[in-house]
């Protein structure tokens, strides 16, 4: 049908693919006579024990979910590639970066973060920004956002943080308290509170928005010499946002409007593509710079660390089935390739350890022979052996130990990540007071138009509304301290719902 987009016209589009109806099999390949009725001893039944075709359907039926992904649960994927536009060899020797106009393989996931994989897209939420170079030295997953920075500098917070965002256990629904007591008593969220409560904090659909790697990542260049560095994912559609009321009125008429939205563009041919630049740090610099530049809350400013081009991706082709490629791609930050290292940043490090954590329990223990994780590229030859779902030929006759001699796989001093030094006392050190109101002050000084600040005060308002006195407090001392105008304004702002709920209980009585 003409008038219906390509994600709703998938099935007929499909059709026209399938050139003859294939015969119809039991998941062992067995030819089925007929599909339309159970085995039965009589019309009037009972059901035979004998009727494979009616339990090999339905116990294969009681075991078609996974665990949806804890934070990150609805999502929609593509597929494209990521091209070298300038030479950036002198920092890295990540062979995706290793000659202009190079291209590797990527695959993409973008995500809301909070809600379940039924919730809305237009959901005022970070938007995850994953992506997967498929390259010839093994899988570099940048596991990145829609925003520079997060809510938190250790991850020790992450479970918390998350469990405040989800569900209140005892009434299964979203709890105002939760939420706005944990970052008000965790104040260095509040330069990511903030761009979450401004219009950034709902982009339309995800061809709209940029992507950050966020953390601070180490690049070391064949020399052996390195830099930190921060990527920049920069959208060639330009940034598009919704107001408030255009995203809740979204939720309510077409609540998959991001996935539709990036599954229609690719399906016509009008590919989304995101130029990448990079920040680069030296470790000098590093030392002596006024932040600690391992801070997940901060940005690196772009007057002291310009921006580098460095490529282009392009998403140019779907999923072919949502289940295999986008439901079961498993990403992980600590999937990283000679040329890429993680820095100390906390955030970062707690990261390396969940990531692959959660596969196994999600995917299994051989979650990386799935096709769409699979190193393709790269060929896999280890010592790992056996476990659920092994789909490979678990590396036929090579031995399965190391040492051997018996020309299995060897190392190779060549790929060694750089040496470094560490030295300071261990003990767990509390970042509350670390400085967590200069960035966002100058966010709300300097970046933020007149009706930006208007729409960011109402939309916390309208959302902190809804927590406790003692909470809202602590709330207007926090962003008071980030500039006294915000916390003034958002004090009037809660002044006038206050004001509002006296009249209509007033006029109850
Ligand atoms: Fe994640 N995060 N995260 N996260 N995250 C997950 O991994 C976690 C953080 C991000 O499309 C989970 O496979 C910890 C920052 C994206 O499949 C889980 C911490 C950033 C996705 C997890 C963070 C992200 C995830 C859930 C703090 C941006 C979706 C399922 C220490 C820089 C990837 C899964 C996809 C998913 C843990 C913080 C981005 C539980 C422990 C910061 C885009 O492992």
């Amino acid at each position: 049908m003409a008038d219906r987009d390509s994600a709703t016209n998938q099935m007929e589009n499909n059709k026209k693919l399938l050139d003859k109806m294939e015969r119809l099999t039991t998941s062992t390949g067995m030819p089925i006579d007929n599909k339309q009725a159970t085995m039965t001893a009589g019309p009037r039944g009972p059901v035979l024990m004998q009727d494979f075709v009616f339990s090999d359907e339905m116990a294969h039926f009681g075991r078609e979910r996974i665990p949806e992904r804890v934070v990150h649960a609805k999502g929609a994927g593509a597929f494209g590639y990521f091209e070298v536009t300038h030479d950036v060899t002198k920092y890295t020797k990540a062979c995706v970066f290793e000659s202009i106009g190079k291209k590797t393989p990527v695959a993409v996931r973008f995500s809301t973060v909070g809600g379940e994989s039924g919730s809305a897209d237009t959901a005022r939420d970070p938007r995850g920004f994953a992506i997967k170079f498929y390259s010839e030295d093994g899988n570099w997953d940048l596991v990145g956002n829609n925003t520079p920075i997060f809510f938190m500098r250790d991850p020790i917070f992450f479970p918390s943080f998350i469990h405040t965002q989800k569900r209140n256990p005892v009434t299964h629904l979203k709890d105002p308290d939760m939420f706005w007591d944990f970052i008000t008593l965790r104040p260095e969220s509040t330069h990511q509170v903030s761009f979450l409560f401004s219009e950034r904090g709902t982009p339309d659909g995800y061809r709209h928005m940029n992507g950050y790697g966020s953390h601070t990542f180490k690049l070391v260049n064949k020399e052996g010499e390195g830099v930190y560095c921060k990527f920049h994912f920069k959208c060639d559609q330009g940034i598009r946002n919704l107001t408030a009321s255009q995203a809740d009125s979204i939720a309510s008429s077409d609540p998959d409007h991001s996935i539709r939205d990036l599954y229609n563009a690719i399906a016509t041919n009008n590919f989304p593509s995101w130029s990448l630049k990079i920040q680069v740090m030296t470790f000098e610099q590093a030392e002596k710079h006024r932040d600690n530049p391992f801070d997940l809350t901060k940005v690196w400013s772009q007057k002291e660390f310009p921006l580098i081009p460095v490529g282009k991706m392009v998403l140019n082709l779907n999923p072919r089935n949502y289940f295999a490629e986008v439901e079961q791609i498993a990403f992980a930050p600590a999937h990283m390739i000679p040329g890429i290292e993680p820095s100390p940043d906390k955030m970062l490090q707690g990261r390396l350890f969940s990531y692959p954590d959660t596969h196994r329990h999600r995917l299994g223990t051989n979650y990386l022979q799935i096709p769409v994780n699979c190193p393709y590229k790269a060929k896999t030859r280890n010592y790992q052996r056996d476990g659920p779902q092994c789909v490979t030929d678990n590396q036929t006759g090579a031995p399965n130990y190391y040492p051997n001699s018996f020309n299995g796989p060897t190392d190779d001093m060549k790929y060694a990540q750089q040496t470094f030094s560490t030295s300071g006392d261990v003990a767990r050190y509390n970042t509350k007071d670390d400085d967590n109101f200069t960035q966002p002050g100058n966010f709300w000084r300097n970046v933020l138009s007149p009706s930006e600040q208007n729409a960011l005060v109402s939309n916390m308002a309208g959302h902190l509304k809804g927590a406790q006195d003692f909470i809202q407090k602590r709330a207007v001392e926090n962003w008071s301290q980030c500039d006294k105008e915000w916390g003034r304004r958002l004090q009037a702002a809660l002044d006038e719902y206050k004001a509002a709920a006296g009249k209509a209980a007033t006029a109850k009585m």
